[in-house]
């Protein structure tokens, strides 16, 4: 036992033995997290920010061959960020201040790829001490991301570069005040510029960096700094780049066993270990949109609520922290469309924790208490007062009589992880209005915080068990919450029969809809089955919570005609893709033409064009000539144009011209945004109203 630990038994046994004398001393189970993981982990939820080279770029990795001169933010408002993140109650931020194409954010003396060069601001700027003066304004944490791999310097693969590397640490860590996290990246090694080398380097990742003496490095100059990478040393990646912890995830880890970018990390190694030797929390990290840089592409693909939502009960819920990336634009400001989502988790999070079942200590009464360590414990979030069972007594549980029927859907418990993380499996139990006791949930870890999410459970009593723990369980808090439904509008889907559905995420929710353009709520129309719409049709819909009588917002979409009786014309394999009414299955034509044979003659008055909705897109259209036919043989031009966003804003493209009596159209693509053959998600008509 190291000396720390030895002082903590102690001082929780004095504590013990002065105040009852039937109180056990509970030791720690190694290991433990020592101080600057424990504040690390009360922080749970604070931003990433990718802001670099590749924001000007476009690009994900850039190859490290960029001009420096290229980094030119419009309009940088570090406070901004800070004020975002403030408001959304997220505790700090980490910037990349390198990332692997080696561009320095900071006016490094290591290297010229840094915005001592750039334009903006004469090359005068210091993005790192800007950004960290207005999270620290705010009350904020400040971190930086160092990416070890650079694919600019000459000397990458080589001894020397590690004196760079490390250098560039030390500059991070003297000069910008306090930090709370540095964070190196698994991605390692590979093609690059390497100053005009252009060749690929592979490092061996394990021994390269020499990653004790860096680690030593940052203890030095920056105690309080938990240091994150796949091994740690303090926090550990979660394995993925969803933001999902696991159902069982453990805070140990087989730290001995990993290196950073080890390749069977995820699968082997991410959700931690039982019995794991060392104290490496799991950190979550995601992007609000599907790239960690900005695109413009993007701006209508940061995620929806639900997506987020499940991100937080995934990571926050599952014992991880909540590290959320914003892909800073090029004005150099968070994008007002992943604010306006950012704000909805908030919001939401807010209200799924504002009814809090009441509940005093007579409402609690355990199967054992050891000593002081009583069930009233469990009430107030603090983790250092906790209930703990009777030494050797397990199962243990705790039974909390409601002193009515109660309905909730969320359940709140948390570990004093000071102590180690003990809890192996857990169940809940309630008892019905008819004095039954049910198992509603069997789990297996709990950590630091776990939040499960419930269908809406009316119960008299909940019995909480903990079936198996290493030692002794010390829980440190309980509590139920009544979350109200997510009430967002329905999703509306239809096949290429004209089949539609709408459906919500949650159950016990109503759909109301109208197909003649009127109010929904009015129309009285609830929807129970799939039903058929062939022709061009208003559909409008809203969801509501019978119980609470709200609506959400309405939904509204025109319906074109149905696809049923159409065919494809040529095209080859996937053309059926053209038309099935699926705009994630894509159909790309080497001639840059769809053909469609619509069945029967209608009066085409426009088409619509969805593009590929791919992460990286290819052939989205450009220009085109769009042609209608009564026999598929003689064509006439009906319209003719571009469109002009395209490759920034890939969404539907609407186009409408005279109307024309067809039974078959055509078209015809001029150019695509990148000059590969045309691809297509889905093509519709429009028909003359
Ligand atoms: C990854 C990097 O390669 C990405 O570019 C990004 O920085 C992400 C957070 O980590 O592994």
């Amino acid at each position: 036992m190291n000396s720390k630990l030895f002082l903590l038994g102690l001082s929780i046994f004095f504590f013990v033995s002065c105040q009852s004398s039937q109180t056990d001393p509970i030791n720690p189970v190694l290991p433990i997290p020592d101080e600057r993981q424990l504040a690390w982990q009360e922080m749970e939820f604070y931003a990433f920010a990718h802001f670099n080279m590749n924001t000007f770029t476009n690009m994900e990795w850039g190859m490290g061959d960029e001009d420096p001169a290229l980094f030119n933010p419009t309009d940088f408002d570090p406070k901004q960020w800070a004020k975002v993140c403030k408001e959304a109650g997220m505790k700090g931020i980490i910037i990349t201040a390198k990332h692997h194409d080696g561009f320095c954010l900071w006016p490094t003396a290591t290297t010229e790829h840094s915005v001592k060069n750039a334009v903006w601001k004469d090359g005068k700027g210091d993005i790192v001490k800007e950004v960290a003066e207005a999270f620290r304004a705010e009350g904020l944490k400040f971190g930086v991301y160092l990416s070890p791999w650079d694919r600019n310097n000459p000397d990458y693969g080589t001894p020397e570069y590690i004196e760079v590397f490390r250098a560039q640490l030390r500059e991070l860590l003297t000069n910008y005040g306090e930090i709370f996290e540095v964070w190196f990246d698994g991605a390692n090694g590979g093609s690059g510029y390497y100053g005009g080398a252009n060749e690929e380097r592979r490092v061996d990742k394990k021994n390269y960096y020499d990653w004790p003496g860096t680690i030593e490095i940052i203890r030095e100059l920056q105690p309080q700094a938990v240091i994150f990478g796949d091994a740690g040393p303090d926090v550990r990646w979660v394995g993925n780049e969803h933001g999902f912890a696991y159902p069982t995830t453990w805070s140990n880890l087989m730290r001995d066993s990993i290196y950073g970018g080890m390749p069977e990390y995820s699968k082997k190694y991410s959700s931690g270990q039982e019995n794991g030797t060392h104290w490496v929390p799991a950190e979550a990290d995601v992007s609000i949109r599907p790239g960690w840089y900005y695109h413009p592409y993007e701006d209508h693909k940061v995620k929806s609520l639900p997506e987020l939502l499940d991100i937080y009960y995934n990571s926050i819920g599952r014992n991880s922290s909540l590290l959320l990336n914003f892909p800073v634009d090029r004005r150099g400001q968070i994008h007002e469309n992943d604010v306006k989502q950012l704000k909805k988790l908030v919001a939401k999070v807010k209200e799924d924790f504002s009814q809090k079942i009441p509940l005093k200590s007579s409402n609690l009464s355990a199967s054992s208490e050891n000593g002081q360590y009583s069930v009233e414990n469990l009430l107030n979030s603090e983790m250092m007062t906790f209930w703990s069972p009777k030494a050797g007594e397990l199962p243990a549980s705790v039974t909390i009589n409601f002193d009515e029927a109660r309905t909730f859907n969320r359940f709140l418990v948390q570990e004093n992880i000071s102590l180690g993380q003990r809890v192996k499996s857990f169940e809940l139990e309630i008892l019905n209005e008819n004095k039954e006791w049910k198992s509603i949930a069997k789990e297996t870890t709990i950590g630091y915080k776990r939040i499960l999410r419930l269908p809406d459970t009316k119960a008299m009593a909940v019995k909480f068990t903990i079936h198996n723990a290493k030692e002794s369980p010390v829980i440190s808090h309980l509590a139920f919450f009544d979350a109200p439904k997510l009430l967002l509008p329905p999703e509306i889907s239809r096949d290429k029969n004209g089949t539609v559905e709408l459906n919500v995420i949650e159950g016990g929710l109503e759909v109301y809809y109208s197909l003649d353009g009127q109010d929904p709520i009015k129309s009285g129309k609830v929807y129970s089955e799939a039903f058929s719409v062939m022709q061009p049709t208003k559909l409008k819909a809203v969801t509501k919570d019978p119980i609470s009588g709200k609506f959400s917002e309405m939904i509204e979409v025109d319906l074109q005609l149905a696809k049923k009786n159409w065919k494809v014309i040529g095209g080859g394999e996937n053309a059926g893709n053209l038309i099935d009414e699926d705009p994630s299955s894509n159909y790309v034509s080497d001639q840059n033409l769809a053909t469609i044979d619509l069945g029967e003659k209608q009066e085409v008055a426009g088409f619509t064009y969805f593009p590929m909705q791919n992460r990286y897109m290819s052939g989205l259209i450009k220009t085109y000539v769009f042609y209608t036919s009564m026999d598929g043989k003689s064509w006439q031009k009906a319209g003719e144009g571009e469109f002009g966003n395209i490759a920034n804003s890939p969404i539907e493209q609407r186009v409408e011209f005279d109307p024309k009596e067809a039974r078959f159209i055509k078209l015809k693509v001029k150019s695509t945004t990148d000059g590969q053959p045309a691809s297509f998600a889905e093509l519709g008509v429009l028909l003359t109203q």
